[in-house]
């Protein structure tokens, strides 16, 4: 059966390039979450718009589920392939096709790494300005399915704001043209907005118009010790009333324990309970005067316990490692991952209540809270206790997971901030969307992929009653 599908693939689309050893299969039906055991159908890799129209097409016709597929770098499952589906890898649509510096426009592939677009930006003395630390290996694609956030987002947004246009292959095969790079287009529903943060359930992005903006002016960083939680909103506060921020993010002590035992270097001879690295424009040497000036006030009222100020590139780098290097520092305690939001000014009263939630909640588990402080998104990481089943870990948490999702949603949170639903958070959608708003999603998905090619059972299932790929 399978070998007379992908016979009648390759017959239909000779040039198509596919993949079916053992080692691909298990390589592209992944993605970060190492939860769910790969077994996709093949990996087909197109190298045009036109292959993936056909195979688009052709999975239609039948029956095969397609997986959209970047560089897989994604934490909620929304790229794994697990049930047969056939993976369309974009990893070779990874090309510039141009850029417009009347409309400060640059056109991608969806299959460049975020990382490839940031240079491309700066060969024309502009950048692109979404940035996280998968950088090296997220698609640009898939940063626009789950409308990724990251470490710029309290100057920049999120994704959503720098798309112009975006080419997308829908359901049915068909090439749609959305926005085309205009700034102001108010000609009915928006759906290249619909599109991004859609996670491959609407369509596939085979190419996008990134606005690009000027360069920033030159920053440094700076990390600070705190004595408690309750600190760091304050502190965020006081900064952002007297420096031009363009970053503010916090760790606990676990996570820098976690980072450092993984080769980073300890920034202070005590350990404190909670970091924040911060980095703020420093052009002149008043606005270098005024984070001094800042910090000092800080220490003064006991707001921060103690800090550093970057005295060369290298030692911004080595501070900007200990928050950007905790993701890949936990990988091997295979953690449970949380990535909630709330507004800021709720930040406070929801933290408290979180605390004590999940102190109760995991006595027995180390939990590790990051994220970006600033913008209302926190990291929660549950770490797998070595001697612990996965299947009855992420059982426990995600019994926990319920509790905080009624907590997100008496504080008016979501249980996603940039991650995604995908598999890992489709049993909480509902407590961050009402019950009509996830039956119209089912309607506009029915609209543009009646036959449900397109990623099915991520972000929600067709009917309410399926629970595909729940099962660890
Ligand atoms: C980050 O902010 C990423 O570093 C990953 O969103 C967060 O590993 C995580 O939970
Ligand atoms: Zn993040």
């Amino acid at each position: 059966m399978t070998s007379d599908l992908l016979s009648d693939l390759a017959a239909q689309i000779p040039e198509l390039l596919l993949k079916t050893e053992a080692a691909d299969l298990e390589f592209y039906g992944r993605d970060w979450t190492r939860r769910w055991k790969p077994a996709p159908l093949a990996i087909a890799l197109p190298s045009s718009v036109e292959q993936v129209q056909a195979i688009v097409r052709w999975a239609k016709a039948q029956a095969v589920s397609i997986v959209p597929s970047g560089g897989r770098t994604g934490l909620s499952g929304g790229a794994v392939a697990a049930q047969g589906e056939l993976v369309l890898s974009l990893e070779r649509m990874n090309r510039v096709l141009g850029f417009d510096a009347h409309d400060r426009i640059l056109t991608v592939q969806a299959g460049m790494t975020l990382e490839a677009v940031h240079g491309a930006a700066r060969e024309h003395g502009l950048i692109y300005p979404v940035d996280f630390a998968a950088r090296g290996s997220c698609s640009i694609g898939g940063n626009i399915a789950t409308n990724a956030g990251g470490i710029r987002v309290i100057r920049y947004g999120n994704t959503r704001n720098w798309i112009a246009g975006l080419r997308v292959v829908s359901g049915d095969g068909e090439l749609l043209e959305l926005n085309r790079g205009l700034v102001k287009n108010s000609s009915g529903y928006d759906f290249r907005q619909l599109m991004i943060g859609s996670e491959g359930t609407l369509g596939i992005v085979v190419e996008a118009q990134l606005w690009l903006t000027d360069p920033p002016p030159e920053s440094n960083v700076m990390l600070l010790a705190l004595p408690s939680f309750e600190s760091l909103m304050q502190v965020f506060g006081h900064l952002r009333a007297r420096l031009s921020l363009s970053a503010f993010e916090f760790l606990t002590d676990v996570a820098l324990k976690h980072v450092v035992a993984h080769g980073a270097q300890a920034p202070f001879a005590d350990t404190y309970p909670y970091y924040v690295v911060t980095e703020f424009d420093a052009e002149s040497p008043s606005q270098q005067e005024a984070a001094l000036g800042a910090f000092e006030v800080l220490l003064e009222q006991g707001l921060v316990c103690d800090g550093v100020i970057a005295q060369s590139d290298a030692q911004a780098a080595a501070l900007w490692r200990l928050r950007e290097g905790i993701t890949e520092s936990l990988a091997r305690h295979l953690p449970y991952k949380n990535d909630i939001a709330v507004r800021i000014g709720a930040m406070p009263a929801f933290l408290a209540e979180a605390q004590v939630l999940l102190t109760q909640a995991y006595p027995h588990f180390e939990v590790v809270w990051f994220g970006h402080i600033g913008d209302g998104n926190l990291h929660i990481n549950v770490l797998k206790p070595t001697t612990m089943d996965n299947a009855d870990f992420v059982h426990e948490c995600s019994r926990v997971t319920e509790l905080l999702a009624k907590l997100l949603h008496q504080h008016g949170g979501s249980i996603s901030a940039e991650h995604g639903i995908g598999l890992v958070k489709k049993p909480y959608l509902a407590s961050t969307r009402s019950e009509t708003e996830i039956g119209m999603m089912r309607a506009i998905r029915q609209a543009l992929d009646p036959a449900g090619t397109l990623n099915p059972g991520k972000l929600f299932d067709r009917d309410n009653t399926a629970t595909q790929g729940e099962t660890p």
